[in-house]
């Protein structure tokens, strides 16, 4: 019999990349593109689902589509993200395994909408019930939040996360949602005082100046015009299709499904005004304009006037204080900032983690949801850059990890034959940043902590000397040559050749960045404000609590973080979705080939087609399969006595199933087609329906 899958027939170009003929690069970016032509934004590899941003909304991600794909085996259907959902959610559910979705692509690609597509999809199709949908609407409303605070257009992207999120949503044995965690992984808060040319600052100041009343305001002391704050770049704050105003009514109402107080909502506005006013204090001899900022937190005037005055510092037997001259005070004042916003999000992550968390400690099943910042190349390219490139790595690594290597090795360890493939593996790239004795890291590190002069060039020389030592004795930096030494590095630059491009470092600002200190007097100054939330932000400000330890920098605490990620990620059945960028102007219907083309290169996709064809697109291990098909055959059925590897051997003859089409590895059956799976379900499908026929007839004649 024929069978009719939507993965094979009536589709436009080829659905599964793995059934691609011939597989080359030209054919596979020209099924991505007639694909893309006809409104098929996802296409397969395998289990793999890659996303082309559409830059408009399609009729796709409807009730009805959720319907459709609700409970159908991956293949089944045309692809879709929905499946890739469905999946997880059924595997989650049905044989305890707990998920996780990492989504990847540069910036700009897809990720954030697409990790909003699978948590609403799994809202869709999991329980119901007032509880339930309680905890799915928080969930959800978590969202806008979190964007406001931490999304901000850039170049790439008009809604650019500029914070790294990874969310766990947590389901009971039913497969209902209880509750989540969210993790975020360091905020760009250098954004908070100066933003590129033709980027904004994060949404929410934009969306309090539009969209508050004027009653609000009013008790804020803002003013409406952006161009009132120092903070606020002018040259783009309005993006096209942004609404600002209808995004902050968004908010409020988000904050509030939440479960934000709302005194809590006005404190955490008075921070933002806050901010903004900060921006706006100068240090001139005539006037020093603190009186609105200290009003509004509660500080007295002639706190915070010392704090930009003067820097203590507190050894462990003395204190000693230097004047500030303008300048310092000038980057005093914007690192208060940059801490108090930084502070204030991790706050909100925080406090969305209180109302969202599960309320029974019984053993949950979870998926994890990951969203980070995508790749980025800039002209200029600093620290935040850096730490964002380097997450990306990691996750190319996980991502190679898994599915290249642990598919070779399955072969290997299932003696079946295999021809080896060669991918890119970027394991060097991580090394040559993470290493803990001569990493890019551990050596900024040092540097920080370095007694004696120590500037950001000073940083730079270290780390070409020892690249150079290291190529000397041909050791590991040089080996992977990753680190590029070329005599065309403008000054103050390095640059490293990335999995997915070469990239050019600017080292001014990676010392102090990475320090991230903030003087001492400042923070006393917020602990000594009558605002409960500000108070809280600052707890080091307590002179009872004086710690001499210092804390750990940055780039340490980064890669702690997404160490600890990793390994976690590593615990759960993962599901991929590399998102692809058609093109880089934001526009609907065009797709740059040489774009996609290099996205396609870096991603490994390619390499990744060629795994998954050398081998099988299908495994099952001996038992479950005897069980599942052993209908199907006289011998097998309904008892086999013999081993069951022999059994499915049985099987396989009786059903004259193609020797090409499938292996015995030692514990699975290995089947190269998913043509052939269909098939045996299709065969399997009439079987029971005849066997139901067949009972109902019995049946009928005692009656
Ligand atoms: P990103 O998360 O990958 O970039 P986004 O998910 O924010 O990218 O997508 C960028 C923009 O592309 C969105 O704001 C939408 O306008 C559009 N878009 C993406 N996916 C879809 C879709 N499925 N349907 C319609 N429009 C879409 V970054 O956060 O910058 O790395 O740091
Ligand atoms: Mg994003």
């Amino acid at each position: 019999m024929e069978v009719k899958t939507s993965l094979l027939d009536n589709m436009i170009g080829v659905g599964d990349m793995v059934l691609l003929e011939p597989l080359t690069e030209d054919s596979f970016i020209e099924n991505l593109r007639n694909r893309f032509d006809h409104n098929e934004i996802y296409t397969y590899i395998g289990s793999v689902v890659i996303s082309m941003n559409p830059y408009r909304s399609l009729p796709i991600f409807t009730p009805e589509k959720v319907e459709e794909y609700r409970n159908r085996n991956f293949y089944e259907l045309s692809p879709h993200i929905y499946a890739l959902a469905d999946e997880a959610y059924r595997s989650l559910r049905d044989q305890d395994k707990d998920q996780c979705i990492l989504i990847t692509g540069e910036s700009g690609a897809g990720k954030t909408e697409a990790s909003k597509l699978v948590m609403s999809y799994v809202a869709a199709v999991c329980g119901k019930g007032q509880e339930v949908n309680k905890v799915k609407e928080q969930l959800l409303q978590s969202n806008p939040v979190l964007e406001a605070f931490g999304n901000a257009k850039t170049v790439r992207n008009d809604n650019s996360s500029r914070f790294g999120k990874y969310m766990d949503i947590e389901f009971d044995f039913k497969g209902d949602p209880v509750g989540g965690v969210i993790s975020n992984y360091l905020l760009e808060k250098s954004r908070v005082v100066k933003q590129p040319r033709g980027e904004r600052n994060f949404h929410i100041f934009y969306q309090l100046l539009s969209g508050a009343s004027d009653d609000t305001l009013r008790k804020l002391k803002l003013d409406r015009d952006f161009s009132k704050y120092n903070y606020l770049s002018l040259d783009s704050a309005n993006v096209n299709g942004l609404d600002d105003a209808a995004n902050f009514r968004t908010v409020r109402n988000a904050m509030q499904i939440v479960g934000f107080m709302e005194d809590e909502v006005q404190s955490v506005l008075e921070l933002v005004a806050a901010v903004l006013k900060l921006g706006n204090i100068e240090f001139k001899p005539e006037s020093r304009n603190l009186k609105e900022m200290c009003e509004l937190l509660g500080i007295e005037q002639s706190v915070l006037e010392r704090a930009f005055s003067y820097r203590t510092v507190e050894a462990k037997l003395e204190k000693v204080s230097t004047t500030l001259n303008v300048s310092q005070a000038y980057y005093a004042r914007d690192a208060l900032a940059k801490n108090l916003y930084s502070r204030l999000f991790s706050w909100l992550v925080t406090r969305i983690n209180e109302s969202i968390k599960a309320q029974s400690k019984t053993r949950h099943k979870v998926m994890g949801v990951l969203d980070i910042y995508g790749f980025e190349i800039f002209e200029d390219n600093s620290f935040e850059q850096f730490i964002i490139n380097y997450c990306n790595e990691k996750l190319q690594q996980i991502f190679i990890e898994l599915t290249l290597r642990e598919e070779q090795e399955e072969y290997i360890r299932e003696d079946i034959e295999w021809t080896n493939i060669e991918y890119f593996n970027n394991a060097v790239i991580c090394d040559l940043i993470e290493n803990n004795q001569n990493g890019i890291l551990a050596m900024l590190d040092e540097e920080c902590l370095r007694p004696g002069t120590v500037t950001d060039i000073t940083f730079l020389d270290k780390l070409n000397t020892v690249c150079a030592e290291h190529q000397h004795f041909e050791s590991r930096l040089s080996k992977n040559s990753k680190f590029l030494t070329d005599h065309s590095l403008p000054h103050s630059c390095f640059r490293i050749q990335h999995y997915a491009g070469k990239v050019l470092y600017r080292v001014e600002g990676f010392m102090d960045k990475n320090n991230d200190l903030l003087y001492r007097d400042l923070s006393q100054a917020m602990y000594k404000a009558n605002h409960k939330l500000i108070k809280q932000l600052f707890p080091e400000g307590n002179p009872a609590k004086v710690n001499l330890k210092r804390p750990p920098t940055a780039g340490f605490q980064f890669k702690h973080s997404v160490g600890t990620l990793m390994r976690n990620l590593q615990t759960k059945n993962p599901n991929y979705i590399r998102c692809v960028k058609p093109n880089d102007k934001k526009a609907p219907r065009i797709f740059t080939d040489s774009l996609v083309r290099h996205q396609v290169a870096y991603l490994g996709l390619m390499e990744n087609v060629r795994v998954r064809r050398a081998g099988y697109a299908y495994r099952q291990a001996y038992e479950p399969c005897l069980e599942r098909y052993k209908m199907l055959c006289k011998q097998t059925w309904p008892h086999w006595k013999g081993p069951t590897r022999e059994g499915v051997e049985v099987l396989m003859a009786d059903l004259q199933v193609s020797t090409e089409e499938f292996a015995y590895g030692n514990s699975k059956i290995f089947i190269r087609n998913p043509r052939t799976l269909f098939s045996l379900e299709e065969k399997r499908r009439g079987c029971l329906e005849n066997l139901a026929a067949l009972i109902q007839k019995i049946y009928r004649g005692w009656k």
